[in-house]
């Protein structure tokens, strides 16, 4: 059976090429996609090849691109590759965009995740000209079936003035019943978001659209593009041994039930190996409220010791998603797929007291977290979905290698060069060395439980001479000497290392 059941959207198939034609010059294109999950495939290709015929011929054609967070090579790639984009948020990871973006063709916002769709909402963000959704089915009466992410979708497709459908048969029909579609958030005071536990579901299984908006539905057949992990070192699992004990000792402290906090783990290889650590405890009866599905929750579904999880994309690699495709109607049972304005709401975040647990660029030895700029002004990614959770959460954890660049670069520095998540949100550092519990301590505290538990020994005299010296000369709060805080990354652009 056809996946577009309804005539009237039946009526609008054409090819992605005549598509791409109802996007112009100058336009805003909100696009459906999150960490490879999701987003159109065959349409950003269409228009960068629409971008490029116009460039050739002389004419001025750039656009604005928002999306759900990063996406893949055939969306940001593709297009960045064009030199047409004039703006981008929220989030991306896609090397092409990256260089756009540091080089200054591309004006980058990077804004929380849960705040971006209703920025577009509120106007914040210009007009919006065109929504470019993929759909796993398009239902008999003119529902949208979402597809591997949700994101901002609901949002892109309210507030276009155009929509193009790519309805893509790749994507399990049985995805069908694991969305959850609240339509409740508006313009300020918004009531309750009336989520008292990860598993609830409080609005539609479908995205709703004005058939009157529709301007073309394309069919494709192509496969969600996720990486890859990276195999577990011997270092994420020291990380991950850290953070198992921790979460052990704050259960027989009585802070914590056994069945812990709803989890929220963030993007990345060492996120994916601490979910891998859970695997190999005996703690059960887990729950997660989280942004994005990985490889690890996965496992965790399978073992019985993860109940159910709150998400608004899959995060899998190639092997996972094709068994997410396969299993769908069995993982719907444990699996919700969420609005970002929904999964990443900060109410709900503080109301569920989840534990978060995210990667991260740089701390200081203070506690204050860079997770955005290598060297204070080179972007990598994003604040994504970090800054959510981090801020509300119950207790916020932050995990990373001691170092980057083969022992080059200290991820823990004197000073930040960049500042994402402040001291004050910040609870529990941990690199393989070991693990800094920054509540209830002072700076000063803070800087001795930073650097001695999680400083690598190549830069922990360094660091300790560094804090040393600047309690002397400057007896304040937060000791610190202003000529040498930030030396070290001076040291790194003109040496390639911060070893002095
Ligand atoms: O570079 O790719 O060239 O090898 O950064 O670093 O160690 O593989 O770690 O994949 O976990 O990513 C912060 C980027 C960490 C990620 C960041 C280099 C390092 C490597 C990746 P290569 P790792 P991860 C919301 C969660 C922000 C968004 C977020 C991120 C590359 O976690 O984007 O948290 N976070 N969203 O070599 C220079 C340093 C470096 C450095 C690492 N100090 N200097 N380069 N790198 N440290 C998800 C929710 O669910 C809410």
């Amino acid at each position: 059976m056809s996946r577009i059941r309804s005539p009237k959207f039946q009526a609008k198939v054409m090819s992605a090429a005549d598509a791409a034609a109802f996007i112009n010059n100058g336009d805003n294109v909100g696009v459906s996609g999150f960490t490879g999950a999701g987003y159109p495939k065959v349409l950003p290709g269409a228009l960068a090849d629409r971008i490029k015929a116009a460039h050739a011929r002389g004419e001025e054609f750039s656009i604005g691109l928002f999306t759900g967070a990063s996406t893949a090579p055939e969306l940001d790639g593709v297009l960045a590759e064009t030199g047409a984009i004039k703006f981008r948020m929220p989030y991306q990871s896609d090397p092409s965009m990256r260089s756009a973006i540091n080089t200054g063709v591309t004006g980058y916002s990077d804004i929380h995740l849960s705040h971006s769709g209703p920025q577009v909402r509120h106007g914040f963000l210009g007009e919006l000209n065109v929504a470019i959704i993929e759909v796993t089915a398009i239902t008999e009466d003119g529902e949208l079936v979402p597809s591997s992410s949700v994101g901002n979708n609901n949002v892109y497709l309210e507030c276009a003035d155009k929509v193009i459908l790519e309805v893509n048969s790749w994507q399990s029909e049985d995805l069908e019943g694991m969305h959850d579609i609240y339509y409740d958030m508006t313009t300020p005071p918004n009531h309750p978001i009336p989520i008292m536990s990860p598993g609830d579901r409080i609005g539609g299984m479908n995205l709703r659209v004005d058939p009157d908006k529709v301007v073309a539905v394309v069919e494709t057949d192509d496969a969600d593009r996720n990486t890859p992990f990276k195999p577990l070192d011997e270092d994420s699992k020291a990380i991950a041994g850290h953070f198992l004990d921790f979460l052990k000792n704050e259960v027989k402290q009585g802070r914590i039930p056994k069945s812990l906090m709803p989890l929220q783990s963030g993007v990345g290889n060492i996120a994916n190996a601490v979910l891998a650590g859970l695997l190999e405890s005996d703690l059960e009866n887990l729950v997660s409220l989280t942004e994005v599905i990985q490889d690890g929750m996965v496992d965790l579904i399978d073992s019985g010791k993860l109940k159910v999880a709150s998400a608004t994309a899959f995060s899998l690699s190639p092997e996972y998603a094709v068994k997410m495709n396969d299993n769908a109607a069995h993982y719907r049972k444990y699996i919700v797929l969420r609005p970002q304005e929904v999964s990443n709401n900060p109410e709900v975040i503080r109301r569920l007291g989840a534990i978060s647990c995210n990667g991260l660029i740089e701390a200081d030895i203070y506690g204050n977290v860079n997770s955005t700029h290598v060297m204070g002004t080179k972007m990598q990614n994003g604040i994504g979905g970090s800054g959510d959770f981090t801020r509300n959460a119950f207790i916020s954890c932050f995990v990373t290698p001691s170092v980057a660049k083969g022992g080059d670069i200290s991820c823990i520095v004197p000073m930040v060069s960049h500042h994402d998540h402040t001291e004050h949100d910040v609870m529990v550092i941990i690199t393989e060395q070991g693990l800094a519990d920054l509540r209830h301590l002072s700076p000063r505290q803070r800087s001795r439980a930073i650097i001695n538990n999680c400083a690598h020994p190549d830069y922990r005299d360094a660091l300790l001479d560094y804090v040393e010296r600047a309690e002397k000369s400057s007896a304040l709060h937060t000791p610190h000497d202003l000529r040498e805080a930030l030396s070290w990354h001076v040291r790194f652009l003109e040496t390639g290392t911060m070893k002095a």
